[in-house]
C-alpha cells in the first residue's frame, strides 16, 4: 500500500513539474508590473532583470477581472535617454505564446542604463499603450 501511494505520489510531481515548465516556469520573476485603465502587465524573465547583451521574456496580460487577456498584436519598443545624442531606441520581438494573453519576446541591448518601455497592443478586447521604466543592468 505504502509502494502505491508513493508511486502514485512521484506520478504526481512529475505531472506538476512538467506543467509548470511547459508554462514557462523558467521565466517565473517579474521585472515590472504595470496597471492600465483596462490591463495588467506584467513582464518577467528567468534572472527578473534585463541585462546588457540578449534577454528573452515573457509579457502577461490580465483584465481587470483578473482574467488573462488576449491583446492581440503586441509590440514593445525601449527609448534610452543619451546627453547629447538622440535617443537609443532597441526594439523587441514580441509573438504570441500559446496561452491566451501570454507573449514571447526577444530584445538585445548595447549597453546598461535606464529604459524608457512602451508596449503596445491591439486585440479584440480593444487596444491600449503603457510606458515605464526598466533599468538594464
Ligand atoms: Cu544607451
Amino acid at each position: 500500500m505504502r509502494a502505491v501511494l508513493t508511486l502514485r505520489s512521484l506520478v504526481g510531481m512529475i505531472a506538476l513539474v512538467t506543467a509548470l515548465v511547459g508554462t514557462g516556469w523558467a521565466q517565473s520573476k517579474a521585472i515590472h508590473t504595470q496597471k492600465t485603465k483596462d490591463a495588467v502587465i506584467t513582464l518577467k524573465s528567468e534572472s527578473g532583470q534585463w541585462s546588457p547583451g540578449a534577454n528573452s521574456f515573457v509579457i502577461e496580460f490580465t483584465a481587470s477581472t483578473g482574467q488573462p487577456l488576449d491583446a492581440g498584436k503586441v509590440s514593445l519598443s525601449t527609448s534610452m535617454a543619451m546627453p547629447g545624442m538622440s535617443p537609443m531606441i532597441t526594439g523587441a520581438t514580441v509573438n504570441p505564446d500559446k496561452t491566451p494573453g501570454r507573449y514571447l519576446g526577444t530584445i538585445s541591448f548595447p549597453d546598461a542604463g535606464a529604459r524608457q518601455v512602451t508596449v503596445n497592443w491591439d486585440g479584440p478586447g480593444g487596444k491600449g499603450s503603457a510606458r515605464f521604466s526598466v533599468p538594464v543592468r
